[in-house]
C-alpha cells in the first residue's frame, strides 16, 4: 500500500504510529505531498482525496482512504494485535469518542489556529485566513488540553486503561502543539507526564526523531 503524507506532519504522524505499532510500515510506500508548494490542492491529488488532505491509504486496486481515524481503523482490522481500536463494543465506543475528541479539543483546533492566526503554509496556500477564529480555536486547544489532563489525573491511557488510537491523537496534538509553539501548560502534569512516556514508545520515538524535509 502508498501512504501520501509529508513526513513531520501531525496528522500524518498518527497514521505512522500506527503503523508502527501494528509492525505494518515496512509494507508501505511512502509519497510526499509538498503542503507548502499546495499540491494538496491539484486535481490529481483531489481525486484521491475530495478534502484535500494527508495522509491518505491507497490500496494496490487504487481504492483510497482518507481521515487518520478511519485510516487507523482500517488497519487495526488488517492484523489484531496490539488493537488501537478496542475489542467490546463499548471498548470501540468509548475510544471514538475520545478520539474524537482529542481531534475537536486539540488537534484540529491547533490546525485551524495554525492556519488561520499564523502565516500557516504561506501566502500562496493560506488565501482564506480568519485570524479571530483562529485565535478562538488556539483558546479552544488549551482548554482541550487542560480537560485531558483531568482525563489523565483518573487513568492511565487517554480511553482508559490501554494504549489506543485516542492517545494517539494526543500525542499528534503535542507534535502539531509544538510545531506551531504553542506550549502545554506547566500545570498539566498529568497531560505532561502522560506524554513524556507516550514518548519512549518506540513508535513515538520512531516518528520524533524524523527530520523536517526542507519545504
Ligand atoms: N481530518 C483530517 C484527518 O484526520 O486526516 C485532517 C488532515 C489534515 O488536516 N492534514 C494536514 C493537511 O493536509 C496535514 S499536516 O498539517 O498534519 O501536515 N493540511 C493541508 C491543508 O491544506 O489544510
Amino acid at each position: 500500500m502508498k501512504i501520501y503524507d509529508w513526513p513531520t506532519g501531525p496528522y500524518p504522524a498518527r497514521v505512522r504510529i500506527a503503523l508502527a505499532e501494528k509492525n505494518l510500515l515496512s509494507g508501505v510506500e511512502f509519497v510526499p505531498v509538498n503542503l507548502w508548494k499546495g499540491e494538496q490542492r491539484k486535481a490529481d491529488f483531489l481525486a484521491k482525496n475530495y478534502s484535500g488532505t494527508l495522509p491518505v491509504l491507497e490500496l494496490e486496486d487504487g481504492t483510497c482512504l482518507a481521515e487518520c481515524t478511519a485510516i487507523t481503523v482500517y488497519l487495526d482490522a488488517l492484523v489484531g494485535e496490539p488493537t488501537l481500536t478496542g475489542r467490546t463494543p463499548l471498548e470501540k465506543g468509548v475510544i471514538h469518542m475520545m478520539t474524537k475528541r482529542a481531534e475537536i479539543e486539540m488537534l484540529d483546533a491547533i490546525s485551524v489556529y495554525f492556519h488561520n492566526a499564523t502565516p500557516g503554509l504561506g501566502p500562496d496556500v493560506e488565501r482564506d485566513q480568519n485570524r479571530e477564529w483562529g485565535l478562538h480555536q488556539r483558546d479552544r486547544a488549551l482548554r482541550g488540553m487542560h480537560y485531558f489532563d483531568a482525563v489523565l489525573r483518573k487513568q492511565p491511557f487517554i480511553a482508559g486503561d490501554a494504549f489506543t488510537m485516542a492517545d494517539i491523537a494526543v500525542i499528534g496534538g503535542f507534535i502539531f502543539a509544538s510545531a506551531v509553539k504553542l506550549p502545554v501548560p506547566q500545570e498539566c502534569e498529568a497531560l505532561l507526564t502522560w506524554y513524556a512516556t507516550m514518548q519512549e514508545r518506540p513508535s513515538v520515538r520512531k516518528q520524533l526523531a524524523i527530520v523536517p524535509p526542507p519545504h
